[in-house]
């Protein structure tokens, strides 16, 4: 059950981040991912600091995108696990030499090959999106629930599923074969977001 922040929908609902996150995380949320895709490097640091504080240690903080960012957070002394990279962003197996044999890396794919060129330098993979979202409006075609299915069983890897997903898609999902689902609107687009991620775990827990 992983959450990605966007702190300007979060804003909207009326959300501080690092609130948010620990609201989420009392729901039942098991992984956290800061993604800020228009801030300088400085205030995302700082954004992934306020966040590592406020997440309890059993749950592992993932720095979206930047390396760097997540290099500096670490010399901060901040507890953030790794870094989850997409097809732009610098190659898995450059981020692996970077941060070494400990941190986590994720990375998103939605084809076989992007799939098969990550797999050895990942940790997990991002699949999506499963439905067109206004969360990330340049991403790729939507692959639904066959192509996540047969990526998911490809995978050697955990796979997460990404993309405009919802509580009713959970079981869905679940059944499909992923190892957890991904949201960003489901959680910070609303007004209680303890009792979304709640709704969105019990709907994977008891989902067939
Ligand atoms: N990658 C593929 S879709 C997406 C990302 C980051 C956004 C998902 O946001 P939402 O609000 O859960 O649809
Ligand atoms: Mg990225």
């Amino acid at each position: 059950m992983y959450l990605v922040t966007d702190a300007a929908i979060a804003t909207r609902a009326g959300h501080r981040l690092p609130d948010l996150v620990a609201a989420a995380v009392a729901g039942g949320v098991t992984a956290v991912q800061v993604r800020e895709k228009h801030a300088p490097a400085r205030a995302f640091l700082d954004t992934v600091l306020a966040v590592a504080a406020a997440t309890p240690p059993h749950v592992p903080v993932i720095v979206n995108d930047r390396v760097d960012v997540y290099l500096a957070a670490r010399a901060a002394g901040a507890a953030v696990a790794g870094v989850h990279l997409g097809q732009s962003d610098l190659p898995a197996s450059i981020a692996r030499t970077l941060i070494g044999p400990g941190g986590v890396i994720g990375v998103s794919v939605s084809t076989d090959a992007e799939m098969r060129e990550a797999s050895p330098h990942a940790d997990y993979l991002g699949i999506g999106p499963y439905r067109a979202t206004s969360t990330k409006p340049d991403a790729a075609n939507p692959l639904g629930l066959r192509a996540t299915g047969r990526l998911a069983a490809a995978s050697t890897l955990p796979v997460v599923a990404i993309g405009g997903i919802t509580a009713t898609d959970a079981p869905v999902l679940r059944a499909a074969g992923v190892s957890g689902i991904a949201v960003v609107s489901a959680v910070c687009g609303v007004s209680d977001p303890s009792v979304a991620a709640a709704s969105l775990r019990s709907a994977w827990e008891t989902g067939r």
